[in-house]
């Protein structure tokens, strides 16, 4: 007796060391070691999709706990060695019809609100900003539309020089290595960023697992996506469609500021030739309204006059 109840008290122990990594809902953005449960990640798409995954495995739980306790209980209960003699019958349409339309209302119930959600996940709309995405063998090239900032962005060269040498990568002093770019995507936070997605040579497809999506970049296509990252933060993500011998070499890193801060890197990013024009285009918006003014201005006076 002693006996069952320390097996019993070491199972839920067990139960509970399973059950924490699941039940500590906000998960960041990367992977990490043990990890049991898919991360939260940190878009509405990505939670949308969290959270449809939990119920559906919530679902799934209640009922392999009720058909398998079911399962139990008849078989315990009602064996042959206790004296149970079986049922002769074969069929009953009022439990044919039951385990028929409570399935299928479940399955209602959990497709509704996910087609939902999915929608949502395609809807590109009212994005306040585009970013194009080209891929490469082997690296990704992103553009800010209409604001004249592109750059290549591949392996960071520690990375590089550590696959090429053939020595041990040590996780220590490199933690991201072949998860690290030289030049980042850098995102602004709480921001509808439409991303076109395209690519060069062969199929590639663009995917940061936090953001919670992954879209295929296809030759002489562009398909799209959008997103809207709501923390700050540094969000990694590969090449998810083997397209060549480095595919395993084409890292994402998306990185994610304040408003503030992404106006100023965008600023900074732009061509030194650009200040030119940007001021005579200024004078042409001031210019303008002056000149709407000035029709205005000539009544008032003539009234005053
Ligand atoms: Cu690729």
């Amino acid at each position: 007796m002693m006996q069952a109840k320390g097996w019993w008290k070491r199972l839920m122990a067990a139960g509970a060391l399973l059950a924490a990594p699941v039940l500590a809902w906000a998960q960041s953005a990367d992977p990490q070691r043990w990890q049991l449960n898919m991360g939260r990640g940190v878009t509405a798409s990505s939670q949308n999709a969290y959270e449809a995954h939990m119920i559906a495995l919530w679902v799934c739980v209640i009922i392999g706990l009720v058909v398998f306790g079911a399962m139990a209980v008849a078989m315990i209960r009602f064996r042959k060695s206790k004296g149970a003699v079986a049922a002769q019958f074969s069929h009953n349409t009022t439990a044919e019809v039951i385990w028929t339309v409570i399935p299928v209302l479940i399955l209602i119930a959990m497709a509704w609100p996910a087609t939902a959600k999915l929608i949502a996940m395609y809807d590109t709309r009212d994005a306040e900003m585009t970013v194009k995405v080209t891929g490469y063998q082997w690296m990704w090239k992103y553009e800010y539309m209409g604001e004249g900032v592109e750059f290549t962005s591949r392996l960071d060269r520690e990375s590089d020089r550590i696959r090429q040498s053939g020595e041990q990568p040590d996780f220590e002093k490199n933690p991201h290595y072949l998860l690290d770019v030289d030049n980042r995507l850098v995102l602004p936070v709480d921001t509808k960023v439409r991303f076109v997605i395209t690519s060069d040579d062969v199929i590639h497809a663009w995917w940061v697992p936090a953001l919670g999506w992954k879209q295929d970049a296809i030759p002489g296509l562009i398909n799209d996506a959008w997103t809207e990252i709501k923390t700050p933060g540094v969000y990694r993500g590969q090449c998810a469609e083997l397209c060549g011998k480095d595919h395993g070499f084409m890292p994402i890193v998306v990185e994610a500021v304040s408003k503030e801060d992404f106006a100023r890197w965008l600023a900074s990013k732009k061509p030194a030739a650009e200040p030119a024009p940007a001021p005579a285009g200024e004078a042409e918006g001031a210019e303008a309204p002056a000149a709407d003014a000035a029709p205005e201005a000539a009544p008032q006076g003539a009234g005053q006059a």
